[in-house]
């Protein structure tokens, strides 16, 4: 996709490429089938909507590095990766792939694979660095380099907001347990709105509240460590209140773009036909995916919420206030929705009847991100979606530069997009996660995502086979059969 200047600041994701093609429900969408007979990959010709958004993304503390320059305090991820025994490789994201300095080459290379579409993050840290929460100029003006460099190159800005990368001094004040957290936020996005809300067409508030909530609050397994289950649900709400003030804000600014939500959803099938098996993928449905989805999309809190463990569901209940749900849910212009892997419940708990990944967590089934994106159509009438990551890590024992894995990955995926469009969904945007191999948390440089390599040694960058591939569907618009 190539577009003019003026097009790229007018349009944002809400307003590329749709097609409403009517809504035909599939058979295959999430909870209604068991997981052997959604397993055959969608037929449906794989063609995209003119216009359509092909972009790759990446955040702030996975690529940057130079986590001293310019002004820029500590996050939460610096403290966390410099706390001992919390990153596979003991590393962190200080160097990480010194996108900071290489932003330009990054870009260069983007335009050369024809990227239309880029979605990186802001580094919260840079932009308001100290206790007073003032303005960090210096911070800033890198923001603004970036997207002059992406609007030159004819490649669409998508600005992420918040990407876990939250000042170390704002944790230290309580970070999202406590209420303030939505106002900082509000304020910091206000920030950036007239900073930047001239010339980026779409914002993205909050990266994958769930991982926050769950790994950050539950498990300890990412920054800020913790394992607090009633912690993590005031967490939770905090973190929907700041995405609503942060639309709120929006609002009232001059930015001239669109706003949504960002989740990582996960469609929930049952292994077998037992009611067991019903019943508890009807439970994780309500755990990975209605949580997140209906107060943030219908402006409420699900009505089984009580299903959950008690003490999240405390935390909720304790933080939330009168009106909130109304600041919570006010229409977003896209829905951003990130696919990596399905949950599959038997009655006696998780299953895993498809593929792993070499992260050892994602169960490889394409026909999820089809299933997930029909839900949101069907389910929250979204007006616009936009897939915002979907990627794997290389295999183990692969060459480098050669992921045909990755290429068959993408290609099913596509694939699968491309159905739930055929079906009505109106999808106006596929990011491919990531555009580098970079810092991936908890298992540091030890797991690549990258469409491109990089060397971390020499910081030198090479396109993998994907990279090539990838190109060749955005000349297309469509994937080779
Ligand atoms: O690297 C992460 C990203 O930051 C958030 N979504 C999942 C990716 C792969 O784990």
């Amino acid at each position: 996709m190539s577009l003019g200047r003026r097009e790229l600041l007018g349009a944002g994701l809400a307003g590329v490429g749709l097609l409403a093609t009517g809504c035909t429900p599939s058979t295959g969408e999430a909870g209604t089938t068991t997981a052997a007979t959604t397993a055959a990959t969608t037929a449906t010709p794989p063609a995209f909507p003119a216009g359509f958004a092909w972009g790759v993304a990446t955040s702030a503390y996975q690529v940057e590095g130079s986590v001293r320059a310019d002004g820029r305090s500590p996050s939460i991820w610096d403290t966390f990766a410099a706390s001992g025994n919390r990153i596979a490789d003991g590393s962190s994201g200080a160097e990480a792939c010194d996108h900071y300095r290489r932003w330009r080459t990054d870009l260069d290379l983007m335009g050369e694979l024809g990227i239309g579409s880029y979605r990186f993050s802001i580094a919260w840290p840079r932009i308001q660095p100290g206790r007073d929460r003032r303005t960090n100029p210096a911070g800033l003006a890198f923001y603004d380099r970036l997207v002059d460099g992406l609007l030159d190159r004819g490649i669409a800005p998508v600005a992420t907001l918040y990407h876990w990368d939250l000042p170390q001094h704002l944790e230290d004040a309580g970070g999202w347990e406590s209420r303030d957290s939505a106002g900082w936020f509000a304020d910091y996005a206000g920030v950036m709105f007239e900073a930047l809300g001239d010339r980026v067409g779409s914002w993205v508030t909050i990266n994958e509240s769930k991982v926050i909530v769950e790994q950050g609050y539950q498990r300890g397994w990412m920054a800020p460590g913790k394992n607090d289950l009633e912690a993590s649900g005031r967490v939770l709400h905090h973190l929907n209140l700041a995405h609503g003030r942060a639309v709120a804000a929006f609002r009232a600014s001059t930015a001239k773009g669109t706003i949504g939500p960002c989740f990582t959803l996960a469609p929930c099938y049952p292994a077998d036909d037992s009611e067991g098996a019903r019943a508890a993928t009807a439970l994780a449905d309500l755990r990975e995916n209605r949580l997140y989805l209906d107060p943030v999309l219908l402006g409420r809190y699900p009505d089984d919420l009580e299903l959950l463990h008690g003490e999240m569901v405390a935390g909720i209940a304790g933080a939330r206030r009168d009106g909130d749900d109304a600041t919570i849910g006010p229409a977003t212009d896209f829905v951003g929705v990130n696919y990596y892997s399905p949950v599959v419940m038997a009655a006696t708990g998780p299953a895993q009847p498809y593929p792993l990944a070499a992260n050892g967590w994602q169960q490889l089934h394409p026909d999820g991100l089809r299933d997930v994106l029909l839900r949101v159509h069907r389910d929250y009438d979204a007006p616009v979606q936009v897939v915002l990551e979907n990627g794997i890590p290389d295999a183990r024992g692969q060459e480098p530069l050669h992921d045909p894995e990755r290429i068959d990955f993408l290609k099913q995926h596509l694939q699968a997009a491309a159905g739930a469009i055929g079906a009505g969904a109106r999808l106006n945007g596929y990011h491919a996660w990531s555009l580098l191999d970079n810092f991936e948390w908890a298992a540091g440089y030890t797991q690549r995502y990258g469409l491109v390599h990089v060397d971390f040694e020499s910081q030198r960058r090479t396109p993998k086979d994907s990279a090539r591939w990838y190109a060749a569907v955005i000349r297309a618009n469509g994937v080779p059969g």
